[in-house]
């Protein structure tokens, strides 16, 4: 059965707009990429300080994995992509968040859905509301566009409406 999955997307090291574009393409191997956001500059929220600004985006991919099996493919591409796991919140060459599986709400820490901290964050948020205003928090019913106005716009500009050609 298809599910919809909402995936965020982020880098801020290397070449993150071609980390990016190539993990939309290895997302397009994983089911059906519906829709992708607008491309995003964003200050770094948390980490080390001294972080170059990020680039975040996300999609929506309809796929017959599940949610953990999506978690699987997204660890090899960001091990293809270079990625080096040291501490939390450093500078990432690519980072591949599950924000929303379906509605499917997990406390599992290895795979929490709806992810914890994405209704809290403009440069998840803003993407998001690109992909669909009305879309609704599982638990709280909060829309991704009232989240964002709720947040507020700060630390992020949009770069590119179409970006992934
Ligand atoms: N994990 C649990 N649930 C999920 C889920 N729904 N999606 C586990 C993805 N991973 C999930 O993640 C750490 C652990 O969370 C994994 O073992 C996974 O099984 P990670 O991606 O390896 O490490 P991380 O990204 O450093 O940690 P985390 O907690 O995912 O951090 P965030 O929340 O992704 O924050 N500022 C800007 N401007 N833009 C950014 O993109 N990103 C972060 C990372 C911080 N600041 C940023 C940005
Ligand atoms: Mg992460």
């Amino acid at each position: 059965m298809s599910h919809s999955a909402f995936i965020a997307l982020g880098a801020n090291l290397g070449e993150p707009l071609a980390a990016l574009r190539r993990a939309v393409d290895e997302l397009r191997t994983l089911g059906t990429v519906e829709a992708v956001s607008a491309l995003y500059r964003t200050a770094p929220v948390g980490g080390p300080s001294g972080q170059p600004d990020y680039l975040n985006a996300a999609l929506r991919l309809d796929t017959d994995l599940t949610a953990a099996a999506l978690l699987a493919a997204r660890h090899a591409a960001e091990a293809r992509a270079g990625r080096e796991r040291a501490r939390r919140w450093e500078a990432r060459v690519l980072d591949l968040d599950l924000i929303l599986y379906g509605d499917q709400v997990s406390g599992d820490p290895a795979l929490t859905l709806p992810h914890p901290r994405a209704w809290e964050r403009a440069f998840v948020l803003a993407p998001l509301a690109d992909l669909d205003p009305a879309l609704p928090h599982p638990v709280t019913g909060e829309t991704a566009a009232q989240a964002l106005a709720r947040v507020g716009p700060g630390g992020i500009e949009q770069v590119s409406p179409t970006w992934t050609q």
